[in-house]
């Protein structure tokens, strides 16, 4: 793909693939405090350029864009597509393993708002390019400065990963992870926030952070504990070794383990199937699972009676009784109301 022109942290690359992108829509490209939608005429670009665009539907807190059906927009380092009511994120470093950088965070966190708030995304798939899923932190940002010092790891935590394991964690509609290879240090954590892990039976999940003299982030001395017990959680990030994804499903760590070759078609297969699902119930589901660790028995009761009033005053639960009833397929619209 060409090199993009300078245009800012959250820009897009358009290719000339999707020219559609522009039609009937808005393009911003002025920076956020001055936002206000302007024409696109004057502003179709002739080729591959770094652009905000404004739609008018999607605003998110780090860019505003559209990405409509069949059509193929991606940022620097993160790759989205879009089609059948499931966006694809896919980390595009290949060369770095897909490690973290600055601007990829940015792009991700863009490309996972604008697909929480887009009525037409129903699932989201997270995966990366090449032979890995990602290798954590880009380590060549955090070199120790000249004094020795490592630049401070808890503003990096702050300002991107902890943002970025709420978003996952947090948005109403299911996140799928299909793991292609390694995921090391903070990807291995991003992948055990999603809802679904996937991973190649080749792929493995490294707690790589002792390794290097850090602590475990990006939720992993939360979610591992959980997932797995503590004497694995210690295991796997104290001795920092490699868990091949099969032992990871038996230890019920991810969702399931797939052959290399056909990860892609299981994952977009069961995106697919999530996509047609009551998305409104999926993401109440997913909100009392969530908040199910730190509440009582007590509580949770309260909360599940709470949620099944929202869920049951859904479109999509009226039309799931009564497709029992009249015994067929069910037609979810994923709708709240
Ligand atoms: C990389 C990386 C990488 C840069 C491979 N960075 N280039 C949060 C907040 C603040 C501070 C710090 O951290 C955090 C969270 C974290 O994630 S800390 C943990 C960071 N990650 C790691 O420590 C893992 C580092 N990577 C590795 O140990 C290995 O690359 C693994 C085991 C993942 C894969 O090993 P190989 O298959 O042998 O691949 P490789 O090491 O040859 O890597 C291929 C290339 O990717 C290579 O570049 P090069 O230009 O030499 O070909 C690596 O330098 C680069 N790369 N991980 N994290």
């Amino acid at each position: 793909m060409p090199k993009p022109a300078e245009g800012g942290l959250h820009g897009l690359t358009v290719t000339e693939d999707c020219p559609g992108l522009f039609c009937g829509g808005t393009i911003d490209n002025r920076p956020r405090h001055s936002k206000r939608p302007q024409p696109a005429r004057d502003l179709r670009p002739t080729g591959p350029q770094r652009l905000f665009v404004h739609v008018g539907r999607w605003a998110t807190t780090s860019g505003l864009y559209e990405i409509r059906e069949g059509m193929q927009v991606s940022g620097e380092t993160v790759l989205v597509a879009k089609s059948g009511g499931v966006t694809r994120l896919t980390l595009n470093r290949p060369d770095k393993l897909n490690a973290f950088t600055t601007g990829m965070h940015a792009e991700l966190r863009a490309a996972l708002e604008a697909a929480g708030s887009d009525g037409q995304c129903r699932a989201v798939v997270l995966t990366g390019a090449g032979r890995a899923f990602c290798a954590g932190q880009d380590l060549a940002e955090t070199r120790p400065a000249g004094d020795g010092v490592v630049p401070d790891g808890g503003s990096r935590l702050e300002q991107w990963y902890n943002p970025l394991v709420r978003l996952i964690t947090t948005l109403e509609k299911p996140v799928i992870a299909a793991v292609n290879g390694i995921a090391a240090g903070a990807g291995a954590n991003v992948a055990l926030a999603c809802d679904l892990v996937f991973a190649a039976r080749s792929a493995s999940f490294l707690q790589a952070f002792t390794r290097i003299g850090l602590v475990p982030d990006a939720s992993g001395t939360w979610t591992l504990p959980r997932l797995v017990g503590p004497a694995r959680a210690r295991g796997l990030t104290m001795l920092a070794e490699p868990l091949p994804a099969e032992k990871a499903e038996a230890w019920g760590l991810i969702w399931k383990v797939v052959d290399d070759d056909k990860l892609e078609a299981e994952v977009a297969a069961v995106a697919g199937k999530l996509a047609l699902a009551p998305t409104y119930a999926l993401g109440l589901t997913k909100r009392a699972i969530a908040q199910s660790s730190t509440n009582t028995l007590a509580q949770q009761l309260d909360l599940e009676r709470d949620l099944q009033r929202l869920a049951g005053a859904s479109p999509d639960a009226a039309e799931g009784i009564r497709a029992f009833l009249e015994k067929r397929p069910p037609k979810f619209t994923g709708r709240s109301a």
